[in-house]
């Protein structure tokens, strides 16, 4: 571990008045402007310093996620973490992760908005042989770029979701209709998009009968799943089946259909599914309103904490290390909503 003492506010103060164009005089009584560049950042040597770049506040599965790292990385743990917020700025992310190099942090967790643009930064990180582990969402580079990754098997997710549809269709004897379906992603580009839409795909392709009407994308973000249902009402596209890849798009898809009085979830013409996972969506499971919600565990922070572990003590660590996840519905979800962290 790097050893580096750190004097914030003389750095930053340095730094900024360097900038001002602090002057000096040269001989001649000439004024000259020097920039001159703080000292080397140096952090208390008896934490290891950890910048985590998170995508934004997108959702409240995000929200999650973030308060899960902010509790895990504590300096009673024996950590400095570094909060960057990408403010669901990709460039915002990789011109950070640079910035975190600069300063010599002992690691770095990324959580990348999409996946492509990294190659630069990792090559950096790796030549100043600080590890970065790469949480929830992926980078489209080979795992030699990074120690480790840490999350979700998004395929899986949607594999699971369009699964219980498949076995729902079939208790409900409808398995040989026309179901046509509305698809709201999340983010272009963003791994739980990628994975959660190739494992409904792949359902998909073993139900000839199964329609996808409409395939908008939402964001992973509530106003722009009302939006997105908003225009499909209004081009009076009919559906047997809603998927959102996320809760928070539900939840505003759900809006939308109330301002039109559309029923919608059990005992309906309508069947909704969605992921994540969060307490607000297990107590719609729980009147029926949302029929499946497919976990999506934001609790990673502890994963990424075991890898650091791992490297600190000089040991291997694995590249893939998939969360534990559940399929809530209706039948089972009494059992678990009391004790959802979030
Ligand atoms: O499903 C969504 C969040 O990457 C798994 O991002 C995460 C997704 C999650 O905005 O709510």
């Amino acid at each position: 571990m790097r050893k580096r003492i750190f004097i914030f506010g003389m750095a930053v103060f340095t730094f900024l008045f360097c900038l001002a164009g602090c002057g000096q005089s040269n001989e001649a009584g000439q004024e000259k402007t020097e920039i001159t560049r703080a000292g080397a950042v140096e952090y208390d040597s008896s934490l290891i310093t950890v910048g985590f770049i998170q995508t934004g506040k997108e959702s409240a599965w995000r929200d999650a996620n973030t308060a899960d790292f902010l509790n895990t990385f504590t300096v009673e743990k024996g950590y400095n973490l570094i909060y960057i917020d990408g403010n669901s700025d990709s460039d915002r992310q990789i011109k950070a992760a640079f910035d975190l190099i600069a300063q010599e942090v002992d690691y770095i967790i990324i959580d990348p908005i999409v996946e492509n643009g990294w190659k630069d930064v990792l090559t950096e990180a790796s030549a100043k042989n600080i590890p970065v582990i790469v949480s929830d969402r992926q980078v489209n580079l080979n795992a030699s770029n990074y120690a480790c990754w840490v999350g979700s098997d998004f395929y899986q997710e949607g594999v699971n979701g369009a699964g219980w549809l498949e076995n729902y269709l079939v208790s409900q004897d409808k398995d040989r209709e026309k179901i046509k379906i509305v698809l709201i992603e999340g983010t272009k580009g963003a791994t739980a998009t990628i994975g959660r839409t190739e494992g409904i795909m792949e359902r998909l392709e073993k139900n000839p009968n199964w329609e996808i009407v409409a395939r908008e994308c939402g964001n992973f973000t509530q106003g722009e799943g009302t939006n997105v249902m908003k225009k499909i009402l209004e081009e009076g596209i009919e559906f047997d089946v809603l998927i959102t890849e996320n809760d928070n798009m539900m939840f505003g898809a759900m809006k939308a259909m109330d301002q039109k009085e559309i029923k919608y979830g059990r005992g309906t013409d309508i069947i909704t599914i969605s992921f994540d996972a969060l307490g607000e969506a297990l107590d719609l499971v729980q009147t029926g309103k949302l029929m499946v919600s497919v976990e999506c565990n934001p609790l990673i922070a502890q994963l990424a904490e075991k890898a650091i572990q791992k490297l600190e003590e000089g040991k291997r660590v694995e590249k893939v290390n998939f969360v534990e996840e559940m399929v809530f519905t209706y039948e089972n979800v009494g059992a678990y909503r009391k004790d959802r962290k979030y």
